[in-house]
Protein backbone atom coordinates (compact mmCIF):
# COMPACT_ATOMS: atom_id res chain seq x y z
CA UNK A 1 0.00 0.00 0.00
CA UNK A 2 1.15 3.75 -0.48
CA UNK A 3 0.84 5.87 1.77
CA UNK A 4 1.40 9.49 0.68
CA UNK A 5 4.14 11.67 2.77
CA UNK A 6 1.89 14.26 4.59
CA UNK A 7 5.12 15.97 6.26
CA UNK A 8 3.94 19.64 5.96
CA UNK A 9 2.38 21.59 8.86
CA UNK A 10 -0.02 22.79 6.39
CA UNK A 11 -1.06 19.41 5.05
CA UNK A 12 -1.33 18.05 8.12
CA UNK A 13 -3.53 21.34 9.05
CA UNK A 14 -5.77 20.45 5.67
CA UNK A 15 -6.65 16.85 7.32
CA UNK A 16 -7.16 17.67 10.71
CA UNK A 17 -9.07 20.22 10.82
CA UNK A 18 -11.57 18.67 7.93
CA UNK A 19 -15.07 17.91 9.31
CA UNK A 20 -16.06 16.25 5.92
CA UNK A 21 -14.45 12.84 6.13
CA UNK A 22 -14.37 11.19 9.89
CA UNK A 23 -11.79 8.36 10.13
CA UNK A 24 -13.50 5.01 8.71
CA UNK A 25 -12.27 1.76 9.84
CA UNK A 26 -13.69 -1.24 7.52
CA UNK A 27 -13.71 -4.47 7.94
CA UNK A 28 -12.33 -5.80 4.96
CA UNK A 29 -11.52 -9.55 6.00
CA UNK A 30 -13.48 -10.81 2.95
CA UNK A 31 -11.46 -9.03 0.03
CA UNK A 32 -7.61 -9.36 -0.17
CA UNK A 33 -7.59 -5.62 -0.50
CA UNK A 34 -4.85 -3.84 1.90
CA UNK A 35 -6.87 -1.58 4.05
CA UNK A 36 -7.39 1.81 2.39
CA UNK A 37 -4.88 4.87 3.00
CA UNK A 38 -6.67 7.52 6.13
CA UNK A 39 -5.82 10.35 4.20
CA UNK A 40 -8.61 11.12 1.95
CA UNK A 41 -7.48 14.59 1.79
CA UNK A 42 -4.74 13.78 -1.10
CA UNK A 43 -7.41 12.89 -3.48
CA UNK A 44 -8.65 16.09 -3.52
CA UNK A 45 -8.13 18.59 -6.51
CA UNK A 46 -7.60 22.11 -6.24
CA UNK A 47 -10.99 23.20 -6.54
CA UNK A 48 -11.61 20.45 -3.41
CA UNK A 49 -13.16 17.43 -4.98
CA UNK A 50 -12.12 14.44 -4.95
CA UNK A 51 -10.70 12.49 -7.77
CA UNK A 52 -9.90 9.22 -8.84
CA UNK A 53 -6.16 8.98 -9.43
CA UNK A 54 -3.39 6.53 -10.51
CA UNK A 55 -2.91 5.65 -6.75
CA UNK A 56 -5.82 2.97 -5.95
CA UNK A 57 -6.52 4.10 -2.73
CA UNK A 58 -8.12 7.07 -4.28
CA UNK A 59 -11.29 4.87 -5.51
CA UNK A 60 -12.09 4.52 -2.15
CA UNK A 61 -11.83 7.85 -1.07
CA UNK A 62 -14.09 8.96 -3.95
CA UNK A 63 -16.87 6.89 -2.93
CA UNK A 64 -17.00 7.53 0.39
CA UNK A 65 -17.17 10.92 -0.74
CA UNK A 66 -19.72 10.75 -3.24
CA UNK A 67 -21.87 9.03 -1.43
CA UNK A 68 -21.77 11.09 1.78
CA UNK A 69 -22.54 14.60 -0.11
CA UNK A 70 -25.25 12.50 -1.70
CA UNK A 71 -26.43 11.24 1.67
CA UNK A 72 -26.38 15.06 2.83
CA UNK A 73 -28.22 16.80 -0.36
CA UNK A 74 -30.62 14.08 -0.43
CA UNK A 75 -31.24 11.39 2.06
CA UNK A 76 -34.15 9.72 1.27
CA UNK A 77 -32.63 8.78 -2.39
CA UNK A 78 -29.01 9.26 -1.69
CA UNK A 79 -27.95 6.06 -4.11
CA UNK A 80 -29.75 7.18 -6.88
CA UNK A 81 -28.56 10.60 -6.69
CA UNK A 82 -25.06 8.72 -6.18
CA UNK A 83 -25.43 7.15 -9.17
CA UNK A 84 -26.66 10.31 -11.11
CA UNK A 85 -23.72 11.99 -9.96
CA UNK A 86 -21.23 9.19 -11.32
CA UNK A 87 -22.89 9.76 -14.73
CA UNK A 88 -22.40 13.08 -14.27
CA UNK A 89 -18.71 12.50 -13.82
CA UNK A 90 -18.81 9.69 -16.96
CA UNK A 91 -20.59 12.80 -18.98
CA UNK A 92 -17.82 14.98 -18.06
CA UNK A 93 -14.99 13.12 -18.74
CA UNK A 94 -13.73 14.84 -21.88
CA UNK A 95 -14.23 18.57 -20.62
CA UNK A 96 -10.78 19.39 -21.96
CA UNK A 97 -9.29 19.09 -18.03
CA UNK A 98 -6.26 17.10 -19.59
CA UNK A 99 -7.04 14.29 -17.10
CA UNK A 100 -7.95 11.74 -19.56
CA UNK A 101 -7.36 7.52 -18.99
CA UNK A 102 -3.86 6.40 -19.69
CA UNK A 103 -2.59 9.78 -18.18
CA UNK A 104 -3.94 10.06 -14.53
CA UNK A 105 -3.07 14.16 -13.50
CA UNK A 106 -0.17 14.19 -10.59
CA UNK A 107 -2.20 14.65 -7.59
CA UNK A 108 -0.57 17.47 -5.81
CA UNK A 109 -0.90 18.94 -2.07
CA UNK A 110 -3.62 21.24 -2.98
CA UNK A 111 -3.59 23.05 0.54
CA UNK A 112 -1.81 26.10 -0.45
CA UNK A 113 -2.39 29.85 1.24
CA UNK A 114 -5.52 28.70 3.28
CA UNK A 115 -7.53 27.54 1.09
CA UNK A 116 -8.17 24.45 3.08
CA UNK A 117 -8.97 26.57 6.08
CA UNK A 118 -11.41 28.77 4.02
CA UNK A 119 -13.34 25.79 3.03
CA UNK A 120 -12.87 24.21 6.30
CA UNK A 121 -14.75 26.74 8.12
CA UNK A 122 -17.88 26.77 5.94
CA UNK A 123 -18.41 23.01 6.62
CA UNK A 124 -18.05 23.86 10.93
CA UNK A 125 -20.53 26.40 10.00
CA UNK A 126 -22.36 23.70 8.36
CA UNK A 127 -23.03 25.20 5.41
CA UNK A 128 -23.84 23.04 2.17
CA UNK A 129 -23.40 23.46 -1.20
CA UNK A 130 -26.72 22.56 -2.99
CA UNK A 131 -26.59 20.32 -5.45
CA UNK A 132 -28.05 21.34 -8.55
CA UNK A 133 -30.22 18.89 -9.83
CA UNK A 134 -28.56 17.22 -13.20
CA UNK A 135 -29.51 18.36 -16.49
CA UNK A 136 -28.32 16.41 -19.08
CA UNK A 137 -30.08 18.05 -21.39
CA UNK A 138 -27.79 21.14 -21.00
CA UNK A 139 -25.00 18.94 -22.17
CA UNK A 140 -23.36 20.06 -26.04
CA UNK A 141 -24.59 16.98 -28.21
CA UNK A 142 -22.72 16.65 -31.08
CA UNK A 143 -19.27 18.14 -29.53
CA UNK A 144 -16.58 15.72 -30.00
CA UNK A 145 -13.19 16.22 -27.87
CA UNK A 146 -10.55 14.38 -30.27
CA UNK A 147 -8.64 11.75 -28.43
CA UNK A 148 -9.67 11.81 -25.33
CA UNK A 149 -11.98 8.55 -25.57
CA UNK A 150 -11.37 6.18 -23.26
CA UNK A 151 -9.88 3.38 -24.82
CA UNK A 152 -11.37 0.06 -24.71
CA UNK A 153 -9.62 -3.71 -25.83
CA UNK A 154 -9.88 -6.99 -25.68
CA UNK A 155 -9.87 -8.67 -22.39
CA UNK A 156 -6.19 -10.97 -23.63
CA UNK A 157 -4.82 -7.81 -25.23
CA UNK A 158 -4.40 -6.15 -21.78
CA UNK A 159 -1.06 -5.95 -20.23
CA UNK A 160 -1.32 -7.74 -16.53
CA UNK A 161 -0.66 -4.37 -14.88
CA UNK A 162 -4.04 -3.31 -16.77
CA UNK A 163 -5.89 -6.12 -15.99
CA UNK A 164 -4.70 -6.61 -12.14
CA UNK A 165 -5.80 -2.36 -11.76
CA UNK A 166 -9.20 -2.93 -13.48
CA UNK A 167 -9.85 -6.18 -10.96
CA UNK A 168 -8.41 -4.19 -7.68
CA UNK A 169 -10.69 -1.14 -8.23
CA UNK A 170 -13.60 -3.59 -8.88
CA UNK A 171 -12.14 -5.11 -5.55
CA UNK A 172 -12.12 -2.00 -3.65
CA UNK A 173 -15.75 -1.27 -5.24
CA UNK A 174 -17.09 -4.61 -3.45
CA UNK A 175 -15.44 -3.44 0.11
CA UNK A 176 -18.19 -2.11 2.34
CA UNK A 177 -17.95 1.63 3.46
CA UNK A 178 -19.17 3.20 6.69
CA UNK A 179 -21.36 5.89 7.32
CA UNK A 180 -20.73 7.07 10.39
CA UNK A 181 -24.55 7.29 12.14
CA UNK A 182 -25.89 5.77 8.74
CA UNK A 183 -24.96 2.10 8.17
CA UNK A 184 -22.84 1.79 4.86
CA UNK A 185 -22.94 0.54 1.47
CA UNK A 186 -21.20 -1.69 -1.21
CA UNK A 187 -20.46 0.49 -3.99
CA UNK A 188 -20.58 -2.39 -6.09
CA UNK A 189 -24.07 -3.51 -5.29
CA UNK A 190 -25.67 -0.11 -5.61
CA UNK A 191 -24.53 -0.19 -9.29
CA UNK A 192 -25.34 -3.83 -9.76
CA UNK A 193 -28.77 -3.01 -7.96
CA UNK A 194 -29.73 -0.14 -10.90
CA UNK A 195 -29.88 -3.72 -13.17
CA UNK A 196 -32.79 -4.71 -10.72
CA UNK A 197 -36.25 -3.27 -10.47
CA UNK A 198 -38.46 -3.97 -12.63
CA UNK A 199 -39.20 0.05 -13.88
CA UNK A 200 -35.12 0.11 -14.20
CA UNK A 201 -35.18 -3.60 -16.66
CA UNK A 202 -38.20 -2.62 -18.62
CA UNK A 203 -36.79 0.52 -19.35
CA UNK A 204 -33.19 -1.20 -20.19
CA UNK A 205 -34.57 -4.05 -21.95
CA UNK A 206 -36.74 -5.35 -24.92
CA UNK A 207 -36.70 -2.12 -27.38
CA UNK A 208 -34.43 0.22 -29.04
CA UNK A 209 -33.29 1.89 -25.80
CA UNK A 210 -31.53 -1.58 -24.67
CA UNK A 211 -27.99 0.00 -26.59
CA UNK A 212 -28.05 3.08 -25.06
CA UNK A 213 -29.45 2.17 -21.41
CA UNK A 214 -26.27 -0.33 -21.59
CA UNK A 215 -24.08 2.48 -23.00
CA UNK A 216 -24.76 4.83 -20.17
CA UNK A 217 -24.09 1.73 -17.55
CA UNK A 218 -20.73 1.20 -18.97
CA UNK A 219 -20.16 4.74 -18.45
CA UNK A 220 -21.12 4.66 -14.99
CA UNK A 221 -18.99 1.37 -13.61
CA UNK A 222 -16.25 3.53 -15.60
CA UNK A 223 -16.71 6.37 -13.99
CA UNK A 224 -17.04 4.26 -10.50
CA UNK A 225 -13.19 2.51 -11.10
CA UNK A 226 -11.66 5.53 -13.25
CA UNK A 227 -10.19 3.16 -16.06
CA UNK A 228 -11.86 1.47 -19.14
CA UNK A 229 -13.43 -1.30 -19.13
CA UNK A 230 -12.21 -4.07 -21.41
CA UNK A 231 -14.39 -6.53 -23.32
CA UNK A 232 -15.16 -9.69 -23.70
CA UNK A 233 -15.32 -11.12 -27.70
CA UNK A 234 -16.91 -14.09 -27.01
CA UNK A 235 -16.41 -15.24 -30.59
CA UNK A 236 -12.44 -16.02 -29.37
CA UNK A 237 -13.86 -18.90 -27.48
CA UNK A 238 -16.53 -19.98 -29.82
CA UNK A 239 -13.97 -20.93 -32.19
CA UNK A 240 -12.27 -23.03 -29.93
CA UNK A 241 -12.72 -26.88 -30.18
CA UNK A 242 -14.05 -26.69 -26.69
CA UNK A 243 -14.73 -23.09 -25.48
CA UNK A 244 -15.19 -24.38 -21.68
CA UNK A 245 -11.18 -25.09 -21.86
CA UNK A 246 -10.67 -21.24 -22.51
CA UNK A 247 -8.01 -19.74 -20.43
CA UNK A 248 -10.51 -16.76 -19.42
CA UNK A 249 -11.76 -19.55 -16.88
CA UNK A 250 -8.46 -19.40 -14.94
CA UNK A 251 -7.48 -17.36 -12.17
CA UNK A 252 -5.08 -15.77 -14.61
CA UNK A 253 -8.71 -13.83 -15.72
CA UNK A 254 -12.14 -14.89 -14.41
CA UNK A 255 -11.35 -17.71 -11.93
CA UNK A 256 -13.20 -20.93 -12.26
CA UNK A 257 -16.33 -21.50 -14.42
CA UNK A 258 -17.85 -23.78 -12.52
CA UNK A 259 -19.21 -23.27 -9.12
CA UNK A 260 -18.50 -21.26 -7.07
CA UNK A 261 -15.69 -18.32 -7.20
CA UNK A 262 -13.67 -19.44 -4.65
CA UNK A 263 -10.30 -18.30 -6.72
CA UNK A 264 -8.93 -15.88 -9.07
CA UNK A 265 -9.52 -12.18 -9.05
CA UNK A 266 -13.09 -11.85 -7.66
CA UNK A 267 -12.44 -14.86 -4.98
CA UNK A 268 -14.57 -14.65 -2.12
CA UNK A 269 -17.48 -12.33 -4.17
CA UNK A 270 -20.56 -11.86 -1.79
CA UNK A 271 -23.50 -11.07 -4.40
CA UNK A 272 -25.81 -8.27 -3.27
CA UNK A 273 -28.44 -10.98 -2.44
CA UNK A 274 -25.57 -12.41 -0.10
CA UNK A 275 -24.95 -15.35 -1.51
CA UNK A 276 -22.12 -16.67 -3.26
CA UNK A 277 -20.89 -15.69 -6.79
CA UNK A 278 -21.47 -18.70 -9.02
CA UNK A 279 -20.80 -20.45 -12.40
CA UNK A 280 -21.74 -23.00 -14.88
CA UNK A 281 -20.31 -22.28 -18.25
CA UNK A 282 -21.32 -23.81 -21.15
CA UNK A 283 -24.24 -25.44 -19.52
CA UNK A 284 -26.68 -23.92 -22.77
CA UNK A 285 -26.82 -20.88 -24.73
CA UNK A 286 -24.02 -20.08 -26.91
CA UNK A 287 -21.34 -17.68 -27.09
CA UNK A 288 -21.15 -15.22 -30.02
CA UNK A 289 -19.85 -16.72 -33.42
CA UNK A 290 -18.56 -14.52 -35.62
CA UNK A 291 -21.48 -15.50 -38.26
CA UNK A 292 -23.84 -13.92 -35.80
CA UNK A 293 -21.94 -11.10 -35.46
CA UNK A 294 -21.64 -10.79 -39.10
CA UNK A 295 -25.19 -11.10 -39.79
CA UNK A 296 -25.95 -8.30 -37.31
CA UNK A 297 -23.02 -6.04 -39.14
CA UNK A 298 -25.05 -6.55 -42.62
CA UNK A 299 -28.20 -4.34 -41.84
CA UNK A 300 -27.99 -1.09 -42.79
CA UNK A 301 -30.48 0.67 -39.86
CA UNK A 302 -31.16 0.10 -36.52
CA UNK A 303 -34.53 -1.02 -36.92
CA UNK A 304 -33.56 -4.65 -37.69
CA UNK A 305 -31.22 -5.41 -34.69
CA UNK A 306 -33.39 -3.46 -31.82
CA UNK A 307 -35.93 -5.46 -29.99
CA UNK A 308 -38.87 -5.93 -30.99
CA UNK A 309 -38.66 -7.66 -34.12
CA UNK A 310 -39.62 -10.57 -36.00
CA UNK A 311 -38.03 -10.65 -39.29
CA UNK A 312 -34.28 -10.41 -37.65
CA UNK A 313 -32.55 -11.26 -35.05
CA UNK A 314 -31.74 -8.68 -32.92
CA UNK A 315 -28.64 -7.60 -30.83
CA UNK A 316 -30.35 -7.96 -27.93
CA UNK A 317 -31.34 -11.28 -28.34
CA UNK A 318 -27.36 -12.62 -29.63
CA UNK A 319 -26.36 -11.04 -26.24
CA UNK A 320 -28.70 -13.25 -24.35
CA UNK A 321 -26.36 -16.28 -25.56
CA UNK A 322 -23.38 -15.60 -23.12
CA UNK A 323 -25.63 -15.07 -20.47
CA UNK A 324 -27.34 -18.43 -20.31
CA UNK A 325 -23.62 -19.98 -21.14
CA UNK A 326 -22.11 -18.85 -18.41
CA UNK A 327 -24.98 -19.30 -15.91
CA UNK A 328 -25.58 -18.52 -12.38
CA UNK A 329 -25.76 -14.63 -11.75
CA UNK A 330 -24.80 -13.85 -14.99
CA UNK A 331 -28.23 -15.86 -16.62
CA UNK A 332 -30.87 -13.57 -14.42
CA UNK A 333 -31.79 -10.66 -15.29
CA UNK A 334 -32.32 -9.38 -11.99
CA UNK A 335 -28.69 -10.70 -10.72
CA UNK A 336 -26.39 -10.56 -13.60
CA UNK A 337 -24.59 -7.44 -13.09
CA UNK A 338 -23.35 -8.70 -9.78
CA UNK A 339 -21.10 -10.76 -11.86
CA UNK A 340 -18.59 -8.82 -12.93
CA UNK A 341 -18.38 -10.67 -16.39
CA UNK A 342 -21.54 -8.68 -17.01
CA UNK A 343 -19.97 -5.68 -17.87
CA UNK A 344 -16.56 -7.30 -20.60
CA UNK A 345 -20.09 -9.65 -22.14
CA UNK A 346 -21.89 -5.84 -22.47
CA UNK A 347 -18.37 -3.78 -23.86
CA UNK A 348 -18.42 -6.34 -26.59
CA UNK A 349 -22.20 -5.75 -27.16
CA UNK A 350 -21.34 -2.06 -27.20
CA UNK A 351 -18.05 -2.50 -29.92
CA UNK A 352 -20.84 -4.34 -32.14
CA UNK A 353 -23.08 -1.26 -31.81
CA UNK A 354 -20.19 0.75 -32.20
CA UNK A 355 -18.76 -1.21 -35.52
CA UNK A 356 -22.65 -0.92 -37.07
CA UNK A 357 -22.52 2.73 -36.20
CA UNK A 358 -19.43 3.37 -38.04
CA UNK A 359 -20.51 1.05 -41.38
CA UNK A 360 -24.33 3.61 -40.88
CA UNK A 361 -22.49 6.79 -41.23
CA UNK A 362 -19.70 5.29 -43.81
CA UNK A 363 -21.68 3.12 -46.07
CA UNK A 364 -25.18 4.05 -45.92
CA UNK A 365 -24.70 7.73 -44.81
CA UNK A 366 -27.21 7.54 -41.84
CA UNK A 367 -26.89 9.51 -39.16
CA UNK A 368 -26.59 6.81 -36.49
CA UNK A 369 -27.73 9.52 -33.36
CA UNK A 370 -31.31 10.30 -35.05
CA UNK A 371 -32.21 7.06 -36.29
CA UNK A 372 -33.95 5.91 -33.12
CA UNK A 373 -36.56 3.27 -34.10
CA UNK A 374 -40.23 4.28 -33.41
CA UNK A 375 -41.34 0.65 -31.74
CA UNK A 376 -41.46 -1.16 -28.48
CA UNK A 377 -42.43 -0.39 -25.20
CA UNK A 378 -43.46 3.08 -24.13
CA UNK A 379 -40.34 3.62 -21.78
CA UNK A 380 -38.15 2.66 -25.30
CA UNK A 381 -40.00 5.78 -26.43
CA UNK A 382 -37.21 7.81 -28.10
CA UNK A 383 -37.86 11.50 -25.85
CA UNK A 384 -38.93 8.97 -22.98
CA UNK A 385 -36.78 9.53 -20.13
CA UNK A 386 -33.73 6.70 -19.58
CA UNK A 387 -35.01 5.51 -16.16
CA UNK A 388 -33.43 5.77 -13.86
CA UNK A 389 -30.63 7.97 -14.90
CA UNK A 390 -32.17 11.70 -13.79
CA UNK A 391 -33.14 13.74 -17.25
CA UNK A 392 -30.87 11.87 -19.94
CA UNK A 393 -33.70 10.66 -22.42
CA UNK A 394 -33.58 7.77 -24.37
CA UNK A 395 -32.11 9.74 -27.94
CA UNK A 396 -29.61 10.73 -25.96
CA UNK A 397 -28.44 7.20 -25.64
CA UNK A 398 -27.59 7.28 -29.12
CA UNK A 399 -25.86 10.32 -29.72
CA UNK A 400 -22.53 11.06 -31.48
CA UNK A 401 -21.55 12.88 -28.05
CA UNK A 402 -21.53 9.20 -25.82
CA UNK A 403 -19.91 7.41 -28.62
CA UNK A 404 -17.46 9.74 -28.08
CA UNK A 405 -16.34 9.13 -24.97
CA UNK A 406 -15.10 5.86 -26.07
CA UNK A 407 -13.08 3.96 -28.41
CA UNK A 408 -12.18 0.52 -29.22
CA UNK A 409 -9.11 -0.73 -30.20
CA UNK A 410 -10.10 -3.32 -32.88
CA UNK A 411 -10.34 -7.28 -32.12
CA UNK A 412 -7.13 -9.01 -32.07
CA UNK A 413 -7.01 -10.48 -35.86
CA UNK A 414 -4.45 -12.76 -37.45
CA UNK A 415 -1.66 -13.11 -37.70
CA UNK A 416 -0.35 -11.26 -34.87
CA UNK A 417 -3.41 -11.88 -32.33
CA UNK A 418 -2.63 -8.60 -30.90
CA UNK A 419 0.21 -9.98 -29.47
CA UNK A 420 -1.73 -12.05 -27.03
CA UNK A 421 0.04 -14.95 -25.54
CA UNK A 422 -3.37 -16.29 -24.58
CA UNK A 423 -4.31 -16.06 -28.08
CA UNK A 424 -3.26 -17.58 -31.62
CA UNK A 425 -3.96 -18.11 -35.17
CA UNK A 426 -6.22 -20.75 -36.89
CA UNK A 427 -4.78 -20.18 -39.74
CA UNK A 428 -8.07 -22.55 -41.16
CA UNK A 429 -9.90 -20.15 -40.17
CA UNK A 430 -8.03 -16.92 -40.37
CA UNK A 431 -9.27 -15.67 -37.22
CA UNK A 432 -7.90 -15.77 -33.59
CA UNK A 433 -9.11 -17.84 -31.36
CA UNK A 434 -8.65 -18.36 -26.96
CA UNK A 435 -5.52 -20.58 -26.02
CA UNK A 436 -6.97 -23.53 -23.71
CA UNK A 437 -5.89 -23.83 -20.23
CA UNK A 438 -2.67 -25.16 -19.96
CA UNK A 439 -2.97 -29.00 -18.81
CA UNK A 440 -3.50 -29.57 -15.21
CA UNK A 441 -3.83 -32.63 -13.65
CA UNK A 442 -7.56 -32.50 -12.25
CA UNK A 443 -9.10 -35.32 -11.28
CA UNK A 444 -11.78 -36.13 -14.23
CA UNK A 445 -15.27 -34.91 -12.90
CA UNK A 446 -13.85 -31.86 -11.10
CA UNK A 447 -15.81 -29.39 -12.55
CA UNK A 448 -18.78 -31.70 -12.16
CA UNK A 449 -18.24 -31.84 -8.38
CA UNK A 450 -17.96 -28.50 -8.27
CA UNK A 451 -21.32 -27.72 -9.92
CA UNK A 452 -23.31 -30.34 -7.73
CA UNK A 453 -21.93 -28.80 -4.36
CA UNK A 454 -24.11 -25.75 -5.34
CA UNK A 455 -27.27 -27.15 -5.05
CA UNK A 456 -30.08 -24.80 -6.11
CA UNK A 457 -29.08 -21.27 -6.91
CA UNK A 458 -31.33 -18.35 -6.50
CA UNK A 459 -32.65 -16.07 -9.82
CA UNK A 460 -35.04 -14.27 -11.07
CA UNK A 461 -36.18 -13.51 -14.57
CA UNK A 462 -33.54 -15.70 -17.43
CA UNK A 463 -32.40 -14.85 -20.30
CA UNK A 464 -32.91 -16.31 -23.20
CA UNK A 465 -30.64 -17.46 -26.04
CA UNK A 466 -31.88 -17.46 -29.78
CA UNK A 467 -29.24 -20.76 -30.00
CA UNK A 468 -28.15 -23.40 -28.23
CA UNK A 469 -24.98 -24.28 -29.41
CA UNK A 470 -25.01 -27.95 -29.45
CA UNK A 471 -21.53 -28.39 -27.77
CA UNK A 472 -23.29 -27.50 -24.48
CA UNK A 473 -24.19 -30.01 -21.80
CA UNK A 474 -27.47 -29.15 -20.58
CA UNK A 475 -26.40 -29.37 -17.00
CA UNK A 476 -28.13 -25.98 -16.28
CA UNK A 477 -28.30 -25.23 -12.68
CA UNK A 478 -31.48 -25.95 -10.49
CA UNK A 479 -33.07 -22.76 -9.23
CA UNK A 480 -35.53 -20.97 -6.73
CA UNK A 481 -36.79 -17.52 -6.80
CA UNK A 482 -35.04 -14.59 -5.60
CA UNK A 483 -35.82 -13.11 -2.06
CA UNK A 484 -37.29 -10.10 -2.59
CA UNK A 485 -35.37 -7.42 -0.86
CA UNK A 486 -35.31 -3.55 -0.56
CA UNK A 487 -33.38 -2.49 -3.47
CA UNK A 488 -30.96 0.82 -3.46
CA UNK A 489 -31.41 2.06 -6.44
C1 LIG B 1 -35.09 12.68 -4.16
O1 LIG B 1 -36.20 12.81 -3.30
C2 LIG B 1 -36.79 14.09 -3.31
C3 LIG B 1 -37.92 14.11 -2.30
O2 LIG B 1 -37.64 13.29 -1.23
C4 LIG B 1 -37.29 14.42 -4.70
O3 LIG B 1 -37.81 15.72 -4.73
C5 LIG B 1 -36.15 14.33 -5.69
O4 LIG B 1 -36.63 14.51 -7.00
C6 LIG B 1 -35.49 12.97 -5.59
N1 LIG B 1 -34.33 12.97 -6.45
C7 LIG B 1 -34.15 12.03 -7.35
C8 LIG B 1 -32.93 12.17 -8.16
O5 LIG B 1 -34.91 11.10 -7.52
C1 LIG C 1 -25.82 -13.43 4.87
O1 LIG C 1 -25.66 -14.83 4.89
C2 LIG C 1 -24.94 -15.30 5.99
C3 LIG C 1 -24.69 -16.80 5.85
O2 LIG C 1 -25.32 -17.34 4.77
C4 LIG C 1 -25.72 -15.00 7.27
O3 LIG C 1 -25.01 -15.46 8.39
C5 LIG C 1 -25.91 -13.49 7.36
O4 LIG C 1 -26.71 -13.18 8.47
C6 LIG C 1 -26.58 -12.96 6.11
N1 LIG C 1 -26.58 -11.53 6.17
C7 LIG C 1 -27.67 -10.83 5.90
C8 LIG C 1 -27.53 -9.35 5.98
O5 LIG C 1 -28.73 -11.33 5.58
C1 LIG D 1 -41.97 -10.36 -4.02
O1 LIG D 1 -42.68 -9.19 -4.39
C2 LIG D 1 -43.57 -9.38 -5.46
C3 LIG D 1 -44.13 -8.04 -5.83
O2 LIG D 1 -44.33 -7.23 -4.74
C4 LIG D 1 -44.65 -10.38 -5.08
O3 LIG D 1 -45.51 -10.59 -6.15
C5 LIG D 1 -43.97 -11.69 -4.71
O4 LIG D 1 -44.93 -12.61 -4.25
C6 LIG D 1 -42.93 -11.48 -3.62
N1 LIG D 1 -42.21 -12.71 -3.42
C7 LIG D 1 -41.89 -13.18 -2.22
C8 LIG D 1 -41.12 -14.45 -2.20
O5 LIG D 1 -42.20 -12.61 -1.20
CU1 LIG E 1 -29.38 -5.63 -19.18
Amino acid sequence: MQIKQTTTGLVFFCITGSLLLTIVTVNGEQYSNPRPTRNCQQYRSRRGEYEITGNDDSVYCYHQHLYQSALGSSPNNASIVYVQTLLEKALSRCDGSGSKYGHPRQVKKKCRKGRCRRKNKNKKRGKKVARKPTSYNKIKYGRITPNCAWERKEVRTMSRSEWNRFTRRLNILKRPIRNPGRGSFIPYDVISDIHRSDSNLDAAHGGPSFLGWHRVYLLILESAIGVPVPYWDSRLDYDMAEPTDSMLWTDEFFGPGFGIVDSGPFAGWITADNVSLVRNIGSGGSLMSASMVEEILRYRNHDPIVEPTRRSISLERIHGGPHVWVDGQLSSLQTAPQEPVFFLHHSFVDYIWYLFRVNMRKNENINPSTDYPNKGPRSHGRNENMIPFGDLRNIQGYSDFLESLTRYRPSPTCPSCGRSKYLECDRGINRCKSKPKRKVVTPSGASDQRRRRLGTVLLGTKFISPQTDPRTSGNVLSFGPLLNRTLLV
